[in-house]
């Protein structure tokens, strides 16, 4: 088992678009094992592998309140979504801040899992948020990409400053 760092925006390797995992062997499942550590420890209700600097479509996720719940979605696609629903969203990437984003309310979702089994579900309330919050990790977007220029460079800003602080 392992703890992984966790990159910070604005690092640009948060902006890879993860390739598909073609895979399903036991360096496969050591990772997703490090994946929930990680989560876990920091703690979080979700961790994609860009995150962690791995560029693999994979995400793992635990957003039950007595944590015993794991879920981990590999090659994961949204077959259907409906409705909208604005949540306070936070981001391991993003530490410190919370802001308002507009999500779809319900969605179907197929993914495998860490033994390759194919599996369709479907979602809704924080499991849809935080799926569709993990799936735009995977494509290279953070949740301040919702919000507009002037707060995304506030908080681009003061991310900067507090890692030159902790750097000197
Ligand atoms: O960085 C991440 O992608 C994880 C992120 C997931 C997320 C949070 C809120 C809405 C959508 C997606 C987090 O887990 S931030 C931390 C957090 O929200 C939390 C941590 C511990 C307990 C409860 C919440
Ligand atoms: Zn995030």
């Amino acid at each position: 088992m392992a703890l992984l760092n966790i990159l910070h925006f604005p690092d640009p390797r948060l902006r890879t678009v993860a390739k598909a995992v073609t895979e399903f062997d036991e360096e496969l499942r050591q990772f997703v094992s490090d994946m929930f550590e990680t989560m876990y420890e920091a703690p979080g209700i979700g961790l994609a592998a860009t995150q962690v600097d791995r560029h693999i479509r994979l995400l793992v996720m635990d957003v039950s309140e007595a944590r015993n719940q794991p879920r981990c979605l590999i090659n994961p696609e949204i077959l259907e979504a409906d409705g909208e629903e604005e949540m306070d969203e936070g981001c391991l990437s993003v530490p410190g801040f919370y802001e308002k984003v507009r999500r779809a309310e319900h969605i179907r979702v197929r993914a495998h899992d860490e033994n390759g089994t194919l599996n369709e579900f479907e979602a809704e309330g924080i499991e849809a948020v935080c799926i569709q919050h993990e799936m735009d990790h995977l494509e290279g977007k953070l949740f301040v990409d919702y919000l507009s220029n002037l707060k995304r460079n506030r908080i681009r800003s003061k991310l900067v400053k507090t890692l030159k602080q902790q750097a000197s």
